[in-house]
């Protein structure tokens, strides 16, 4: 068989892409075209998460005779080598003939890749461009260093990009945008997941709305209001800490498998204890979530909310004052302690960071609940830290 692997970000895939991918297919007599988005590791890199991008893809190829779809590299941790996605393809399909299908800017790039003499003389590249001087003779260059089996494909190119689509639908709203680049469900799918557009606040609350119970919801704006005001009394971002309020609890709700699959493809390490309990769980798969479903991609705040149920051991300021103001907002009542804490937050927040992990590890005693070790920790972690003050 004639195999071809046609990598890239499809952020988003466009008909430019599609319409290379067909004549590959029928220019060389290959079997099979593979789309095979790359991965990304979770906050890493500017990019949409691999989900998203890969059911785009899902849409764009439905239906399409020799298309397929792969996740090997969007299932890989960390960066992703093409050398490595060879290398397994080599090993499944030992019989089979590989190809690469290549833009032109890749074809200059070819020799920065990692272990690309392996890949010369395992790949057939394919290249879709104009087929101009220069990257003829960048071919030609390739084949008498490197025996590089290189070849051009003979179609007309669509001057079509990813980058000037999300540009134009940054700009624009969605109901005026003229997909003219790419497949109308592709853009349905972009439209009703909200990407490539920041959600205002209003928006994420509508969104919350219909995945929390009102009176979780409540909270959620309790603690967007005591984070707010923490925020300003201790000079932290004050936009970055109401966006992780609002978003800290988005996952509470979400059936327990889906969260740890949220988690997994995100490579969030769980312990055994946060794999069966849900109110534990909820905070590593809200801040996946917050990435996914809210398009934040901002470390610090997917960070704040990663943490806020456990706390974890030298919180920066952010996660301090998501993990203080989730449990001393004016909703709350659990505790005749909470009006003390609240006024002592305003000034010291490592004493009332202390105070809050104490009470609930007095509470999970007494309710004989199992503590997760992150949350013995960072008590440890805060209560030196005021014992060293003290002295
Ligand atoms: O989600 P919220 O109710 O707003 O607040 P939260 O995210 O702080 O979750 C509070 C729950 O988390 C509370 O029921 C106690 C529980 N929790 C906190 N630390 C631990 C813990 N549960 C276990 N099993 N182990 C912990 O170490
Ligand atoms: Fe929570
Ligand atoms: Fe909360």
């Amino acid at each position: 068989m004639k195999i071809c692997i046609f990598g890239g970000t499809f952020d988003p895939i466009h008909k430019g892409h599609i319409h290379i991918a067909k004549n590959a297919l029928s220019e060389f007599h290959l079997d099979k075209v593979i789309f095979m988005p790359s991965g990304n590791s979770y906050m890493k890199k500017d990019v949409t998460p691999s989900i998203h991008r890969l059911n785009m893809l899902k849409k764009a190829i439905e239906g399409m005779e020799g298309f397929e779809l792969s996740d090997l590299e969007i299932k890989r941790e960390g960066y992703t080598y093409t050398a490595d996605t060879v290398g397994y393809l080599k090993e499944h399909y030992p019989d089979d003939k590989l190809y690469f299908l290549i833009g032109t800017d890749t074809l200059f790039m070819l020799e920065k890749w990692y272990k690309f003499e392996y890949l010369f003389e395992n790949l057939i590249f394919i290249v879709a461009d104009r087929n101009d001087k220069e990257s003829s003779k960048k071919a030609d260059e390739y084949k008498e260093k490197y025996n590089a089996n290189i070849m051009f494909l003979n179609c007309d190119f669509l001057d079509i990009s990813s980058t000037a689509i999300r540009e134009e639908i940054l700009s624009t709203s969605y109901d005026d945008y003229k997909c003219q680049d790419i497949n109308e469900k592709v853009f349905d799918y972009i439209k009703s997941n909200h990407l490539y557009k920041p959600l205002s606040d209003a928006e994420m609350i509508m969104l919350l709305s219909k995945d929390l119970k009102e009176s979780r919801l409540l909270h959620t704006l309790g603690v967007m209001d005591t984070a707010s005001a923490l925020a300003k009394a201790h000079g932290a971002d004050v936009r970055k800490c109401e966006t992780a309020a609002l978003l800290h609890d988005c996952a509470k709700y979400m059936p327990i498998d889906e969260m740890i699959a949220i988690c997994e493809r995100n490579f969030i390490k769980l312990s055994d204890l946060e794999k069966e309990d849900e109110g534990l769980l909820h905070s590593k798969a809200g801040a996946c979530l917050a990435y996914e479903k809210y398009g934040i991609k901002d470390s610090e705040i997917l960070e704040a909310i990663k943490w806020h149920t456990t706390g974890k051991p030298d919180m920066s300021l952010i996660e301090k004052i998501i993990f203080i103001s989730d449990y001393i907002e004016p909703n709350r009542t659990h505790s005749d302690k909470l009006p003390m804490y609240r006024m002592i937050a305003m000034a010291d927040i490592n004493i009332v960071c202390m105070n809050i992990l104490k009470d609930t590890l007095d509470y999970l005693e007494s309710i004989n609940k199992k503590t997760d070790e992150m949350t013995v920790l960072t008590y440890q972690y805060y209560k030196k830290l005021i014992s060293e003050r003290k002295q």
